[in-house]
C-alpha cells in the first residue's frame, strides 16, 4: 500500500498544490466538512493543533484542519512555559506562525492558557521565584506582567481565552495550590487572573477550563467546579464560560450504552444544568475518547468510541449556550493519549481516540460528531 507520506512526496515532485490532493486521496469519499455542518446550527468546529512536525508541519494534516475546522487552539505553544521558558525570555514565534496561517484561512483562534493551576505545569522558574518580603504584591505584579505581555502580544487575534486551567483537584474537589496561590489565596488568585484578562483582552470570551466528567469517580471534581463557579459569581469575577475539556471514555469504568453509562450521562446533565443555571456559557474545548477498556479489534473499538462520542454530544449539545466544539487533535497518531502514562491500554496497542486515523481517513467517530451536530437544536442569532 502507498503510504500517505509517499503520496505527498510524489505529488510534491509533480508540483501539485500541497495538501489538496493527498487529503482527498487519504480521506476516501467526500464528506461535508464538520465546520459547515456546525455552521448551519450556529456552531463552530475546531481542533487543537501543535506547531510540531507531524501537525502544523505536515501539509496533509494542515489541509485536514483547514478543511474541517473554522476554529483552532494551540495545543502547547501559548502555555506560559512555552511563551516564557525563562524570566523575560519571550518566544512567540511558533504561536505567531500558526496564528498567521489561521488568519489567512479565515480560521478563528482560541488562547490556551494564561494560568495552569497544577504546580508542575507552571514554568519551573515561577516555582523557584523568591517573592521577597511582600509576596502577595510580587505575585500580583508577576501575574499582571504575564497577562499584559501575552494578551498585548496576541491582541484581538484571540477572541476566547482559557484564563484559568484546571484549578480544582479531582481527588478532593479543593482548589489546587501553587506558587501563585499560596501568597494570595487560591480564590483571590483566580479572581485576579480573570480581572487582568478582562483588562488586557477586553474583546475576549473568558473561560474557566477543566476536565470534570459525568462518572462517579469525577463526583468531587464536579462538586468542586460548581463551588468555584458559584464563588466567582458571588464575587462578580468576569468569567463568561466553562470550558468542558471532554476527555471522555474509559478513564474509570464508563461504558457507553450500559446502565452505568446512562447514569453517568444523567449526572453530567445535572452538572450542566447547574452551570448554565448560574448563567455561564459552555464550550467543548478538548474532546477525545480514551479507548483503553474497549477490545483490540479495530472495528469494535471504533464503534465503541463513536458510540461514546454520540452519547456524550447528544447530552452536551442539547444546551444552546454551547456553540463551539473542539477536539484535542484530529488524528489518532498525534494524540497526547498515545504517550500518557496514567491510563494506557493493557495490550499496549495505540489508542484510537480521535475522528481520523493515522492515515487521515475518517473514522466512525467523525460520523458520530457530524450526526450529533445535525441532531442538535439550532443556535439563535
Ligand atoms: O496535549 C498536550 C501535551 O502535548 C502536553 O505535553 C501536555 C503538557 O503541556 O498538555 C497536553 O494538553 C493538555 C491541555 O493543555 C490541558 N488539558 C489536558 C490536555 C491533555 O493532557
Amino acid at each position: 500500500m502507498t503510504s500517505r507520506r509517499e503520496i505527498i512526496k510524489a505529488l510534491a515532485g509533480a508540483a501539485l498544490l500541497p495538501g489538496a490532493l493527498p487529503l482527498a486521496r487519504a480521506q476516501g469519499p467526500a464528506h461535508e466538512p464538520l465546520k459547515d455542518i456546525a455552521a448551519r446550527k450556529g456552531m463552530r468546529f475546531g481542533t487543537a493543533i501543535s506547531h510540531g512536525r507531524n501537525q502544523f508541519g505536515d501539509p496533509a494534516y494542515r489541509a485536514l484542519v483547514e478543511r474541517e475546522c473554522n476554529l483552532i487552539v494551540l495545543e502547547n505553544e501559548m502555555k506560559w512555559q512555552a511563551l516564557e521558558p525563562a524570566p523575560g525570555k519571550l518566544e512567540f514565534g511558533p504561536a505567531d506562525e500558526v496564528i498567521a496561517w489561521a488568519r489567512g484561512k479565515g480560521i478563528a483562534v482560541r488562547g490556551h492558557n494564561l494560568f495552569w493551576q497544577a504546580e508542575k505545569w507552571l514554568p519551573a522558574w515561577v516555582g523557584r521565584q523568591n517573592f521577597g518580603p511582600q509576596p502577595a504584591k510580587a505575585v500580583e505584579q508577576l501575574m499582571r506582567t504575564h497577562v499584559s505581555t501575552v494578551c498585548g502580544h496576541f491582541g484581538k487575534a484571540i477572541k476566547s481565552w482559557d484564563v484559568v486551567n484546571e484549578a480544582v483537584d479531582p481527588a478532593d474537589g479543593k482548589l489546587r495550590q501553587n506558587a501563585l496561590t499560596r501568597p494570595l489565596g487560591a480564590l483571590a488568585q483566580i479572581d485576579l487572573a480573570f480581572r487582568l484578562a478582562r483588562e488586557h483582552a477586553p474583546q475576549a470570551q473568558l473561560v474557566y477550563n477543566d476536565y470534570m466528567r459525568g462518572d462517579a469517580g469525577s463526583a468531587r471534581h464536579r462538586a468542586g467546579v460548581l463551588t468555584l463557579l458559584a464563588e466567582l459569581k458571588k464575587r462578580g469575577t468576569p468569567v463568561h464560560a466553562l470550558g468542558l475539556q471532554s476527555h471522555i471514555g474509559s478513564w474509570d469504568l464508563s461504558d457507553s450504552g450500559s446502565d452505568k453509562g446512562r447514569a453517568d450521562l444523567a449526572e453530567w446533565r445535572k452538572f450542566l444544568d447547574e452551570v448554565t443555571g448560574m448563567g455561564y456559557d459552555l464550550l467543548i474545548t478538548e474532546l477525545d475518547v480514551n479507548d483503553r477498556r474497549l477490545p483490540a479489534d479495530i472495528a469494535k473499538r471504533d464503534a465503541g468510541v463513536a458510540a461514546a462520542t454520540r452519547d456524550y454530544l447528544d447530552v452536551t449539545l442539547s444546551y444552546p449556550r454551547l456553540r463551539d466544539i473542539l477536539v484535542w487533535g484530529l488524528a489518532d497518531n498525534i494524540s497526547w493519549l498515545q504517550t500518557w502514562y496514567e491510563a494506557p491500554r493493557q495490550d499496549k496497542l495505540p489508542m484510537r481516540p480521535t475522528p481520523f486515523d493515522g492515515e487521515l481517513k475518517a473514522k466512525p467517530m467523525r460520523q458520530a460528531i457530524a450526526d450529533a451536530i445535525k441532531a442538535a437544536p439550532p443556535r439563535q442569532g
